[in-house]
């Protein structure tokens, strides 16, 4: 591969050693900041994947960071008592005012620690049964079962949530309420529900463009609709049946479909090696029904599976690299072939939204670049089975990119520049736990 000379190349080893780096700087003490300024709180997916790369070197302080998330979980004593096993997408167990919106924008003051009202991706369990399986010695392997005797409990909790809060007639397919709960906040595929959510007017101040380029940043129409959906959570008193019924925001995000329904997996085998088989059985239930309804969501222009606006029915027919989940998930109709074709599209991995599709901009976050985490998760659907080889290509990519660039938070898929927060935690595990090998 062409190499510019401006990059900088680094020895697998040395780069292991920065990210360990990474991890050590970005730690508060049980907990990981995705990156210092920028986002300077604890973040609900991002804690697992940091906890893949803390288990390489530092396998107690992997677990911590799960105790430390799951003290943010709301309990039936929490804002009304119906959303027991809610686990908000930013957990604020310190104040700072380098983000917006902080601690004090939430309306949850009477909380402790103090949490944001929205959720994220469910990807916990699966990276639980990534690190018991990681975990070889017969002391790794009592630890991770003392910690997972705990957490497990915990986790069925949120699956609960999800599944009664969020998909309460059963359908199979969970709803979400607000772009940041996807985790891909600014996908094209949410320019059409959201145009349909009123801009705020009340004033607010942006911190997330002190830190990088406007230009990498979603628009201040981005922000007014989002600030507004914020503030209607907290309005309708973070009522469940009250959001599903009234929230002007509704989709069934194909991201958080196919990671909830990977996880529930996870989650009912870690069930079967704790003896839980209620619960197991319960969640896989659950999968069969998400099995079943996830055809609905098939695009036959991509081929691949897309979002749904859960208020029109409308596909939001747009091809990002959420729907690339599919065989991460399990569904019936797998992702190798449209990820093998996406690769002949870009040098540097899979962007969030494919290359030349309607929306897509190299530059700007989750309309076009690319993230390593996703790429990891892509490729471990593919591992193992008859398309082992693309997760090696996925990988190879993966690894010559970051060796390149180091931490940042996305790459542009184009050019490979970084792009982004830099020094960056969950870009560093990833390369601890897969691409380094550990
Ligand atoms: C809002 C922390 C988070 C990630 C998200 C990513 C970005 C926040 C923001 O940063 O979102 O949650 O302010 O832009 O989109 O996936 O969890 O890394």
């Amino acid at each position: 591969m062409f190499i510019p000379k401006e990059f900088t190349v680094y020895a697998s080893e040395e780069l292991a050693e920065k990210a360990r780096q990474t991890l050590k700087d970005n730690d508060r003490g049980g907990y990981t900041l995705p990156t210092d300024g920028l986002y300077p709180f604890q973040w609900n997916w991002d804690a697992g994947i940091s906890a893949l790369g803390w288990l390489t070197f530092d396998p107690p302080r992997a677990w911590q960071e799960f105790h430390t998330l799951f003290k943010g979980m709301w309990g039936t004593a929490d804002a009304g008592g119906a959303n027991d096993g809610f686990l908000a997408h930013i957990i604020f167990h310190k104040d700072s005012d380098s983000y917006f919106p902080g601690p004090d924008q939430w309306g949850t003051e009477a909380l402790s620690p103090r949490t944001s009202s929205i959720s994220q991706p469910p990807l916990h369990a699966t990276m639980l049964r990534w690190m018991l399986e990681a975990s070889r010695s017969p002391e790794a392997r009592q630890l991770a079962m003392e910690h997972l005797r705990v957490l497990v409990p915990q986790l069925l909790r949120h699956h609960a949530w999800w599944y009664r809060c969020r998909d309460p007639q059963g359908s199979g397919l969970v709803v979400n309420i607000h772009p940041w709960e996807t985790g891909m906040d600014n996908s094209p595929a949410w320019d059409v529900p959201l145009r349909k959510v009123p801009e705020t007017t009340r004033p607010y101040v942006r911190q997330d463009t002190r830190h990088v380029d406007a230009s990498m940043r979603p628009p201040k129409a981005f922000y007014d609709r989002v600030v507004y959906l914020m503030d209607f959570n907290q309005q309708a008193g973070f009522d469940p049946d009250r959001i599903l019924r009234d929230c002007p925001y509704r989709v069934h995000d194909i991201g958080i479909i196919s990671i909830l329904q990977r996880a529930s997996q996870d989650l009912a085998a870690l069930c079967d090696l704790l003896d839980l088989s209620d619960p197991a059985q319960q969640l896989r239930r659950q999968v069969a029904r998400t099995q079943a309804a996830v055809e609905g969501l098939w695009s036959q222009r991509w081929q691949q599976y897309v979002s749904r606006d859960a208020i029109t029915g409308e596909l939001l027919d747009h091809p990002t690299s959420a729907g690339l989940l599919a065989s991460y998930a399990g569904f019936s109709r797998g992702s190798a072939d449209t990820t093998r074709q996406w690769l002949t599209e870009t040098a540097y991995g899979l962007p969030s939204t494919r290359v030349n599709s309607p929306g897509f901009e190299a530059r700007r976050y989750w309309r076009g670049p690319v993230w390593q985490h996703i790429n990891m998760l892509i490729a471990k659907g593919f591992e193992g089975g008859p398309d082992d080889a693309l997760a090696g290509q996925i990988q190879q990519s993966s690894r010559e990119l970051l060796q390149r660039q180091g931490f940042h938070e996305y790459f542009d898929p184009l050019t490979g520049d970084g792009l982004g927060g830099a020094h960056f935690s969950w870009t560093a595990a990833t390369y601890l736990f897969w691409l380094h090998g550990g």
